[in-house]
């Protein structure tokens, strides 16, 4: 597990002086939590309560700030969540695989997020496949097909298979994630020297 830990630290490295923002998100029970204890996120879990939804900021690694909430079911909320896009550089949207049922509303939760805001065009995405460990879990390939995730063209995306109850596939994840982000960070201080000079 330390190896996990280690693993995930030095796949985003210190960004003390280069801070950075991930969103992550998923229906309730996806098993958000889960993920940010396998990462040892527990200590620095700080909860705004005044929002009206329970938002949850981490900070896991030096200048990582890590901003958790379960969407779904909270259309009047909806307006706030704009407040947390601004400056974001990554999403992280966790699926429960396992729960077949709600496939189409974690589909429905997905792209009104991504649709509700051109603030986070090209921001990269990382689709967590969680619960892979439950025998009733479906492939990633499956997922990928039933969320309609080729419909998603404004943002780089990777989606993987994770059981965040045994770190399986939690690594490749957040480095990949780490990876994008660094590539989308980098195209923006591109972009932001071009148009400053
Ligand atoms: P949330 O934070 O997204 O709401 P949680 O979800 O992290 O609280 O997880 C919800 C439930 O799913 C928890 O079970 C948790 O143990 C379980 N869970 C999370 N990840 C996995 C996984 O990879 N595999 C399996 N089998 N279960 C997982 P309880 O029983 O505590 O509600």
């Amino acid at each position: 597990m330390g190896n996990v830990v280690n693993k995930f630290t030095s796949a985003f490295g210190d960004w003390s002086k280069n801070p950075t923002r991930v969103l992550m998100l998923g229906l309730d029970a996806a098993g958000k939590t889960t993920i940010l204890y396998k990462l040892k996120c527990n200590e620095t879990v700080q909860t705004i309560p005044t929002i009206g939804f329970n938002v949850e900021t981490i900070t896991p690694v030096p200048g990582l700030t890590l901003t958790v909430w379960d969407v779904g079911g909270q259309e009047r909320l909806r307006a706030l969540w704009r407040h947390y896009y601004v400056g974001t550089e990554g999403i992280i949207f966790v699926i429960d695989s396992a729960d077949q049922m709600r496939f189409l509303d974690a589909r429905e939760e997905l792209f009104n997020m991504l649709n509700s805001d051109d603030i986070l065009d090209g921001t990269p995405l990382l689709i967590l496949c969680n619960k892979q460990d439950m025998s009733e879990a479906e492939s990633v390939s499956r997922i990928s097909e039933t969320l309609d995730l080729k419909r998603i063209t404004k943002n780089p995306w990777h989606i993987q298979a994770i059981s965040a109850l045994s770190g399986e596939g939690l690594l490749e994840g957040m480095t990949k994630i780490a990876k994008m982000v660094k590539n989308f960070k980098k195209e923006n201080m591109k972009k932001e020297h071009a148009s400053s000079s």
